[in-house]
């Protein structure tokens, strides 16, 4: 069972950790956890924390229930918020990308997306912000913005057109229309679904892959990615190697000489097929 030991608590977000996994949920089952404002403004809080937490080495993100997420809020983070102030509209907006995006893109630690079930509209931010998902095969999807008489915002069609390609991303954004985790999987929205009964074993396994590698190389592979995306390949090629650098600078258990060794060397690994075997840091 998840250690419930986490000294802060939220009342719209839980936080466990259990064996260097994070798990976020979030959790207002009542409302398909929509996404409020003062949702919004806690996830701020609870990324920071399990950004400083040893205890996470990768973060989870699921919903209680049977939603992942159902959106933005449209009574709190629309109706409720249009007779509200300029400034409070501007901040409202504000900690929605924050954490939707701003932070969880190019969050210190990886992330997984367990989609264990509605998915909608402003839910795709933060699904797509996280490096890898898995979905429940029976999950179901829509940018249902178009239903209720928006086009999509913040930046769900532009974080939509990384991962899918332009036919299946106007389809659904023009047509409101549900698909399934099958379906998301085969668009790659997601890296793979599975039958509810299996989605956190699922998880858990992809999570302890990860937990095994080193994390700053991890660190310096996602944010190189994520980063060059936006970049010409020439400035690409110099930051790339710039981060290959950095990361040698800052991996404290030397892991690049450790896997030359051990392959050049010893002869103990093949590298094409298994990681190197991890030493604690030596001295120097
Ligand atoms: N915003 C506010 N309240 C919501 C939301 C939402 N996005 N989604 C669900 N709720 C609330 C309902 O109003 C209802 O509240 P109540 O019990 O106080 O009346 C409660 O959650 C349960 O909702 P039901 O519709 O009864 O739940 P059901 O399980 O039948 O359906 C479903 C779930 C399909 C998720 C449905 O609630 C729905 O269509 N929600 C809206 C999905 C959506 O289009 N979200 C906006 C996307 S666009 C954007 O994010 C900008
Ligand atoms: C939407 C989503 C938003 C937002 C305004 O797609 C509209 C609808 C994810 O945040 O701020």
């Amino acid at each position: 069972m998840p250690e419930e030991r986490s000294e802060r608590s939220w009342s719209t977000v839980r936080v466990a950790y259990d064996s260097g996994i994070a798990w976020v949920t979030l959790d207002r089952p009542d409302k398909r956890n929509a996404m409020s404002p003062q949702l919004n403004a806690e996830m701020i809080e609870v990324l920071e924390a399990v950004e400083a937490d040893d205890r996470c080495g990768v973060v989870v993100l699921t919903g209680s229930g049977e939603s992942f997420s159902a959106g933005m809020d449209l009574k709190e983070y629309f109706r409720e918020v249009d007779k509200a102030p300029e400034y409070v509209q501007l901040k409202v907006r504000r900690d929605c990308s924050q954490w939707q995006w701003r932070m969880l893109r190019v969050f210190s630690k990886p992330t997984i997306a367990m989609v264990n079930g509605w998915c909608f509209g402003g839910a795709f931010v933060p699904l797509i912000a996280c490096d890898l998902a898995i979905a429940a095969d029976g999950a179901q999807f829509a940018l249902s913005e178009v239903n209720w008489g928006i086009p999509p915002g913040n930046l769900v069609t532009k974080a939509l057109s990384e991962v899918v390609g332009y036919r299946d991303a106007l389809r659904y954004i023009m047509t409101g229309d549900t698909f399934n985790g099958v379906q998301a999987a085969e668009m790659g929205l997601v890296n793979s679904s599975v039958p509810l009964a299996e989605l956190r074993a699922e998880t858990v396994k992809l999570a302890n892959n990860l937990l095994a590698k080193n994390p700053v190389v991890v660190r310096a592979a996602k944010l190189g990615f994520k980063h060059s995306r936006d970049m010409s390949w020439g400035q690409a090629e110099d930051y790339l190697y710039a981060k290959l650098e950095q990361s040698q600078f800052l991996d404290p258990e030397r892991g690049r000489e450790q896997g030359l060794k051990q392959f050049l060397d010893d002869k103990t690994i093949r590298p094409g097929l298994q990681a190197y075997e991890r030493h604690a840091p030596t001295a120097g």
